[in-house]
């Protein structure tokens, strides 16, 4: 099905940007062709270049909206990391709701294939999807830590770092064609030493999470989020636990990966 890009986001994106930005989520659309012509060989995504695909990035109002409301009803137990399972959740019923009659693969950021290679590169969709600037080593010349190995970050014009990058939709029988023009996302990082900076701040502190205020923000991660993302994984079912998420024997919840959001 070829659409021109306003009956694409009038009528097919929308209600779902409405009913996901209602529950804390951002929605961008892009086309798969302008990801495979930026990733290498072994990322690329095997649909048609003019596939329109989604990336849905988690905002700090997502916790209150929806984790916290998620944890209330009790299904934390026994689930390996409760954010991931709510996030999973929250898209694919927005998903079957407002998209029915659409073919929608769903990718989620933590999902890897068996090479062990993330199934899609979030960064890298956030970007060509003009949603946040993903600020890479290779773009400074230079660079005061030489050839260390650095990773690379997105920012968001309003929310600096305080986001997270959830899932990619492919909505496989939609191709939009030239109708669906590329945004460049905002350069809010513009200076060497701002992005230098951020670099460093993103590789040698993260935990500190200082990256995430490089800009001024509109919105962050309110106290108790904080603590959640603060605990190490391993104890969050204990938290959950002094919260009263889960009862008090209860130690079923396992968190296995050093993530936050
Ligand atoms: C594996 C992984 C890690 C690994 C390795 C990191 C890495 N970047 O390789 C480890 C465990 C170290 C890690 C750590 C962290 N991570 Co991490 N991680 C991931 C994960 C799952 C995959 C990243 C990956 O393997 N990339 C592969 C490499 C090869 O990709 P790449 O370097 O971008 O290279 C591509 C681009 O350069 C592109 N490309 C080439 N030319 C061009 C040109 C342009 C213009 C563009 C746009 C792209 C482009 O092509 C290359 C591939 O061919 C992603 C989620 C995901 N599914 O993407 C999260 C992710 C990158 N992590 C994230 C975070 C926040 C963290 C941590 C802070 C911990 C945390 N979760 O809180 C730390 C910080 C890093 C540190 N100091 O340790 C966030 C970053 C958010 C952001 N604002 O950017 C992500 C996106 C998860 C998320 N859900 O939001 N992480």
């Amino acid at each position: 099905m070829a659409t021109s890009c306003d009956t694409v986001v009038n009528v097919i994106v929308q209600p779902l940007r409405e009913s996901l930005n209602s529950l804390g989520f951002e929605v961008y659309p892009l086309k798969i062709g302008w990801y495979n012509a930026v990733v290498s060989q072994a990322h690329q995504l095997q649909y048609s270049a003019d596939t329109l695909a989604l990336v849905v990035l988690s905002t700090p109002s997502m916790f209150e909206k929806v984790f916290l409301p998620f944890l209330r009803t009790g299904c934390c137990k026994g689930v390996r990391d409760p954010v991931d399972q709510c996030v999973a959740q929250t898209i694919k019923s927005c998903v079957s709701e407002c998209l029915p009659d659409q073919s929608v693969d769903i990718t989620f950021d933590y999902e890897m294939l068996p090479n062990r290679k993330p199934k899609f590169l979030a960064q890298t969709a956030a970007h060509v999807a003009g949603a946040a600037r993903y600020y890479q080593p290779s773009d400074i010349q230079d660079p005061p830590w030489g050839n260390k190995k650095m990773f690379g970050v997105c920012i968001h014009p309003r929310l600096g770092g305080w986001f997270a990058i959830r899932a990619l939709l492919v909505l496989k029988s939609v191709e939009v064609g030239e109708a669906l023009q590329q945004v460049a996302p905002p350069n809010c990082v513009s200076s060497r030493d701002a992005r230098i900076e951020l670099l460093e701040r993103f590789n040698l502190c993260w935990r500190d999470w200082t990256y995430r205020d490089i800009i001024p923000t509109e919105e962050r991660y309110s106290p108790q989020q904080r603590e959640y993302f603060i605990t190490p994984p391993d104890q969050r079912g204990e938290l959950l636990r002094q919260w009263g998420f889960l009862p008090e024997a209860e130690t079923e919840t396992q968190t296995s990966t050093n993530k936050q959001g």
